[in-house]
């Protein structure tokens, strides 16, 4: 990326702190304010968040009304959106990197794939949608503006009237990016803005009977919650579409390029800090090539810089708080104990940070859980057991995306069709799906469909066409006695 021009961009924006709000079609009743931090200086205060209260769910809910404006016009609407966003990249990557802890080169990528998504969805626009309703947008904050925009512009390109929880430590880009929303001429009663906790905005938004569908990306445990959250209004129709976790391998054979690998494997990784659901978290390598490939892999993790997302030069920035870090280094302390690392770096002491870690394991079946940050498992494998490989990897069904690194043509081919995975990448690096042309999203426990950044999603979110009649022909008994 331009880094001089970022650079430029952001520095008009050096110590200032930011706020953020409820931004409703009526009046906000909550003062609830809570401050925000940084991650990566946990003394810092970012800025601060005024709660939005169950009361205000309920207003917002009784004052969302779908967006009758023309499909040309809501177009416009959000291309011009589009064009705001890239007018403020500056005060985005700000915010951005001290309150979320994004590093400059993903800065970058959140803003390119928050445009994308406002125009990609703008593009998809037809004349004969009819939106469904109210959709709640419960969107990461590991994507605070690329998912936060993406959910909304998919939502508000089939007229729908958003509802948008923005991720707990994420409330300030979110209500920067809602802001230019709203100037940009989306009306206020179709786009709210809801700030707060989970377990009350998203609790009461996800349970309530005037909800028409939910559009969630986050851990799988809280999809579960809010799919019995919505069982409690009884409307079957109401969609739940939800984009979550992963437990995401990559196999490397003896004859894939190694400089090639290494590069891969530490984007896949490593870059976000480990935090994207997309993220490569069980690196199998082939037994033959394992020493010489883990050692390259040990010296590229070496040269990764770990620090403050300010600086240009950081690769691996912190994980989002206090809890995450806390919950992260637990796990990598006992597989010490157990003495299962291969190779870990040092993390500065201030902030919520983890150096990158390469963990033991005979295979994907020993991973506990998805852990959120860039911490690697490392498994060797015996050419003969490959088919043993990609069964487990199938069978632990958290299948979001999958990486190959190989050279034999036939091999990509079977191998491909073999796993049950949303997303597969062969020899290159397994995250950074792009709006459009590699359309993101998982299956079975990882998701729920239809892809973010592909051809049905805005359709997904208006209301079914209906299918063609036909017509049904009753055979009468007689018949089918005289047929048999
Ligand atoms: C996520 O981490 O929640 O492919 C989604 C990628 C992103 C999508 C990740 N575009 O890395």
């Amino acid at each position: 990326g331009d880094f001089a021009r970022i650079d430029a961009a952001r520095g008009a924006f050096v110590g200032q702190e930011f706020s953020a709000a409820p931004r409703l079609a009526v009046p906000v009743q909550s003062d609830e304010v809570v401050p925000v931090m940084n991650p990566a200086r946990s003394e810092e205060r970012v800025g601060q968040v005024t709660l939005a209260s169950a009361a205000d769910v309920d207003a917002a809910l009784g004052a969302a009304r779908v967006w009758d404006a023309s499909a040309e016009e809501r177009a416009a609407i959000l291309n011009r959106a589009a064009d705001a966003y890239e007018a403020n990249a500056g005060e985005f990557y700000a915010i951005l990197a001290r309150e979320a802890g994004k590093s400059m080169p993903d800065c970058e990528g959140e803003l390119r794939e928050a445009v994308d998504f406002l125009r990609y969805y703008a593009a998809r626009i037809t004349t004969d949608m009819t939106p469904r309703g109210r959709l709640v947008c419960i969107s990461p904050w590991n994507f605070p503006l690329a998912i936060f925009t993406g959910q909304i512009a998919g939502a508000l390109a089939a007229g729908n009237a958003v509802l948008a929880k923005p991720a707990e430590q994420t409330p300030l880009v979110a209500d920067l990016a809602t802001r230019l929303m709203l100037e940009a001429g989306v009306p206020s009663h179709a786009l709210q803005l809801l700030p707060g906790d989970g377990a009350v905005v998203g609790a009461a938004l996800t349970r309530d009977p005037r909800v028409d569908g939910v559009v969630f990306t986050g851990s799988t445990e809280t999809a579960q919650i809010i799919r019995r959250s919505m069982a409690e209004h009884l409307d079957p129709g109401a969609p739940l579409i939800a984009e979550t976790g992963g437990l995401n391998a990559m196999i490397v054979d003896s004859t894939a390029l190694p400089e090639q690998v290494v590069r891969d494997v530490v984007a896949s990784a490593f870059q976000s800090a480990g935090q994207r659901c997309s993220a490569l978290r069980c690196l199998y390598v082939q037994e033959d090539v394992a020493d010489h490939l883990l050692q390259m892999l040990y010296g590229a993790m070496d040269a990764l810089e770990i620090g403050d997302p300010w600086l240009v030069s950081t690769d691996v920035g912190p994980v989002i708080d206090a809890e995450a870090a806390g919950g992260i280094r637990s796990y990598v302390s006992k597989a010490r104990r157990e003495r299962r690392v291969l190779h870990e770096l040092r993390a500065p002491d201030q902030g919520h940070f983890i150096a990158p870690v390469a963990i033991k394991v005979s295979g994907i079946e020993e991973l506990e859980r998805e852990v959120f940050g860039p911490v690697l498992h490392i498994a060797r494998f015996k050419a003969r057991d490959l088919p043993k490989v990609m069964a487990a990897i199938n069978a632990r069904g958290y299948g979001l995306t999958f990486g190959l690194h190989t050279r034999i043509d036939d091999r990509v081919q079977e191998i491909v069709e073999t796993m049950r995975v949303g997303n597969t990448y062969v020899n290159r690096n397994q995250i950074g799906a792009v709006v459009g042309s590699q359309p993101f999203g998982g299956e079975a426990l990882s998701g729920t469909g239809p892809k973010a950044g592909g051809p049905e999603y805005v359709a997904r979110l208006a209301m079914p066409v209906a299918a063609p009649e036909v017509a049904a022909v009753d055979q009468p008994a007689a018949n089918l006695d005289a047929v048999q």
